[in-house]
Parts: C-alpha cells; structure tokens; sequence
C-alpha cells in the first residue's frame, strides 16, 4: 500500500516544531523532526517575534526530516510581517501581545460601531485582532513604505517558495473577513481605509503554494521539486481538523498557550448574545466554522514557571494536586493576563481583589491556575452550546495540555461531560492529514477524523463530583 510522508511545520508561540507524517489509506504516523523554541524579543520599540531564528528552525526541521512528498505550515494566528516593493521584510513582526494596540479599538469603532463589526466579521473582540494592529501601524514609517502584508505562515511559505498567498482559515482571524461568503469583507476595509490589496490573493487549504526554492534545497539537503500545500495554517484550525470526534455533537478545547474552547458549526452565530459572550466564529477545513471563546490558557502556568525560574513541571503538578481544589479562582478570560510578566503576583492580586484565600506557594498558584482553567473550560462549553442551540454530549482536548492530566480531569470534572484528551499534536496531523488529502490517502473530514482516532493514543477522563462546587466557584468570580 502507498504510505507518503509530510512535514508539518506548526509554529506555537512557545516552541516551533517540524514535524513528519508517514500517511497511508490505513495508517498514520507522527513523528518529530525537529523542535525550537519561539522566544519573542523586547527591544526599545516593543515585543517582536523573531521570524529570522523561526525560518533557520524551520530549515534545520527540514534537513532532519529528509525527503518528504509536500510541506505544509501552520502557526499562531494574527500576527503578520510587511514587505516592501522588492519584497524584503520590513522590521520584525510584532508580536500581539505588544501593547501597541491599547485604545486602538476605541478608535476603530468611532467609524465602524463594534455591533456591525461583529455583524460583518463575526471575529470577537480582541485588541490584538489584525484589523486593530493594522489601524495602529497605519501612520508608521515602516506601514508607509510597505506594499504587502503576510501573516506569518505566508510568510515563512513565501520564504520557501518565493509565491504568495493569504490563506483563508487563518485570514478569518484578521476581522477582515466575512464568514458568510468566505471572501474579504471590502465593506469594512473599505469604511476603515484599510487597503485589501496589501494582501496577496486568498488560498484555501489543499491549495498549491508552491514549491522549495533552489536556495531552500541546497539548504535542506532535499531532492526537488518539494511542494509546499497550503493547509488550514491558523494551528487552531488544524487542530480541530484533527480532532479525533466519532459524531458531530461534540465540544473541543484546543490547549496550549491559548485554549480555545467552543464547537464546529456549518454557519456562524451572529447574534447580539453571541458577541456579548465574546464568541468568535472564525473559518475551519471546508467552509466550517469554529465557532469559540478565546481563554489565556496556559499562558498563566507557562509565565509563572517563566517567574520561578523554570522549576520541574511534573513536580509541581502533583503538587498541585494535593491542594485542596477551588480554594480561589480568577477570570481566565481576563484581557488582563495578556500581557508577559510577574504572573505569579498578577494572579494572587486578583484572588486578593475578589476576597478570596491569596495563593502563596507556587503548588497554590498552580492549583489556582488549573481550576480556574477548567472553570473557564466549563464556561465556553456550556455558552457555545446554549448560544448556537447545539448541544453536546464529549468535549475533545487536544494540544501540549493533554499531557497535563489534572488539568484534563478538573476540565471533565468542571463540564459534567466525558473528556477525550489528544492527540498533544493536533495541529501538525491536522496539517498532515490536509496534504494527504491532496494525495487521495484521506477522504473527507470525518474519514480524518476516523483516521486519527483509530492510530493515535488518547486517554478518556469521566466527571467526578458535582457540579455545585463549579457553580458556586462561578459565583465568587461574577461577584468579583
Ligand atoms: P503552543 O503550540 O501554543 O506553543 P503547545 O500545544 O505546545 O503550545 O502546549 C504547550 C503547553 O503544554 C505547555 O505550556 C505546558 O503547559 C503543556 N505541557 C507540555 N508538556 C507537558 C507535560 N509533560 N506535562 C504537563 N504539561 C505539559
Ligand atoms: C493559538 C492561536 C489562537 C489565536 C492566538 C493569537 O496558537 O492561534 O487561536 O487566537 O494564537
């Protein structure tokens, strides 16, 4: 039988990694080639990310992975870099936890109220949206000389193959996008004065994207010609693309430095409640929609670590589990934990400012952090469900906290539902599985889905206890 192999290349805003799919009608492997880290860079002008060491680790992934039949890329979302008229990029792409973007919103909004934006976009409120960063770039010196903009996997795509191209699922993150129609939403750009031709023509996933230049091969020691395929390149869609559901009434959560928790629909919710509960319904494989909340995720336990100076994860997690459970909580939704630094003290000062018992130890904050993780968890869940009217019977985790597995029970134990947690790389076999498509090895999303659930491992968690305790940890925090 035909087995072909794929690199995925994801890029996580904390570790890039390559990884390599051997694919067959039956089978699928993952393994990993190369991973680095993603260490963004404070300079006088603010937070950047730096796209250079991301491309050289690409690279280095690529050698290590050896001859494959197409690559595919994927990575955090909104973020982009400007090239000017010879196609050199212009200053390093900013990262969106920059605070360039405070009060910008505001802004935006004087011209376009936020209710038609939500009408028009159906993208939640965030300040580091594109549409926002692209309104606070706009009178910069850089923004004047710039005569193309790339979100980061069409950059790095364009890199390898010299092509460009923005792809759909992650464009739908912009706000500039109206997920009806699946094309650019010219109204908005247009009251906004925003300029739809900086960007290069849409592409969706299974697309042609080109294939690695000579420079890129002699590099990477590949045999040509390599084909680059455009994937769902936002990671979260290829994460959900692989999640390994058996029906259609299902939750996901896709973990990491972000959780993204909500639910695939075939058409958005743009309805006033929806947009109050902050939802965003942004674009999945095939016209669907993911239709979810953005919660800080582990952000809060990556930036703790950060501050205690990187102590044993695995440690500290049993640790946390002996604290005794919902002793304080904090809004994991919270714009307020956006931003790097001294997390540890951030999350004691809202306990504090909420009256709850303040976390002291970092086992206490750690406990804090995954129970109010799971509550947020439990939030999203039953919010997506009440607001699209679908409900659900098994919510999916999938991503790096599945190898959490306190975080993956107290979600359970949160929800009331059956957790199925992986795979832990969801969105580089969602990446694989969208090349092998193109090949015919797959068939539609749920023969992938099929597919990932009968070769990977996953781990199943049954809700303990009652719901009484999560419902008054809501109520401490509404009241706060
Ligand atoms: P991203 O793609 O956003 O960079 P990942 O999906 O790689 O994030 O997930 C990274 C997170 O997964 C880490 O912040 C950590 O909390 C969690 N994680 C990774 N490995 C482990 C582990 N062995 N035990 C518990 N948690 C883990
Ligand atoms: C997760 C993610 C998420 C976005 C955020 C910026 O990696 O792509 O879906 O909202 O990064």
């Amino acid at each position: 039988a035909t087995v072909r192999s794929y690199a995925a290349v994801d890029l996580g805003a904390s570790s890039g990694r390559v990884m390599i799919g051997r694919v067959g009608t039956q089978s699928l492997e993952l393994a990993e080639a190369h991973r680095f880290p993603n260490r963004p860079v404070r300079i006088p002008e603010g937070l950047r990310w730096d796209v250079l060491s991301l491309y050289a680790g690409v690279l280095d992934g690529l050698r290590a992975a050896g001859q494959v039949d197409s690559v595919g890329i994927d990575s955090w979302a909104v973020d982009y870099g400007l090239l000017d008229a010879d196609g050199a990029l212009l200053g390093n792409p900013v990262h969106y936890r920059d605070t360039r973007t405070e009060g910008v919103a505001e802004k935006v909004w004087a011209t376009v109220p936020a209710a038609e934006l939500y009408a028009a976009t159906g993208v939640q409120y965030a300040p580091f949206n594109t549409l926002y960063q692209l309104t606070a770039a706009a009178s910069s010196s850089q923004f004047t000389r710039a005569r193309r903009v790339l979100l980061i996997p069409d950059l790095l795509t364009y890199w390898l193959t010299g092509e460009q191209g923005t792809e759909l699922t992650n464009a739908s993150t912009t706000q500039l996008i109206d997920p009806g129609t699946c094309e650019w939403s010219y109204g908005i750009a247009d009251r906004l004065g925003i300029d739809l031709g900086l960007f290069a023509p849409l592409r969706r996933p299974g697309d042609p994207a080109g294939s690695l230049r000579a420079e890129v091969l002699e590099a990477t020691g590949l045999k040509g010609p390599v084909p680059v395929t455009a994937v769902g390149s936002h990671d979260t869609a290829s994460a959900v693309a692989a999640v390994p559901a058996t029906g259609e009434r299902f939750a996901y959560i896709c973990t990491g430095t972000w959780s993204l928790a909500g639910l695939e629909l075939d058409t958005p919710v743009l309805t006033r409640e929806s947009r109050a509960a902050n939802f965003t319904n942004e674009l999945g494989l095939d016209g669907t929609v993911r239709y979810l909340r953005n919660i800080m995720g582990l952000w809060l336990l990556q930036e703790s670590l950060r501050a205690w100076g990187n102590p044993d994860l695995g440690v500290l997690l049993r640790e946390a589990a002996e604290v005794p459970a919902l002793r304080s909580v904090v809004d994991a939704g919270a714009a307020a934990f956006l931003a790097p630094g001294r997390m540890p003290e951030r999350v004691a000062e809202a306990c504090r400012a909420s009256g709850q018992p303040v976390p002291g130890t970092p086992a206490e904050v750690t406990r804090c952090i995954l129970d109010s993780l799971a509550l947020a968890h439990r939030r999203a869940v039953a919010d997506a469900q009440h607001l699209a009217g679908y409900p659900v019977d098994v919510v999916h985790i999938v991503g790096g906290g599945t190898r959490n597995t306190l975080l993956c029970q107290l979600t359970a134990d949160a929800c009331g539902l059956p957790v199925v947690a992986g795979p832990a790389e969801a969105a580089a076999l969602g990446n694989v599985l969208v090349q092998a498509r193109g090949h015919g090895l797959v068939g539609d999303r749920r023969s992938m889905r099929q597919l990932i659930r009968e070769t990977q491992p996953l781990a199943r968690y049954e809700p303990r206890g009652s719901a009484a305790s999560w419902q008054a940890a809501e109520g401490r925090l509404s009241r706060a």
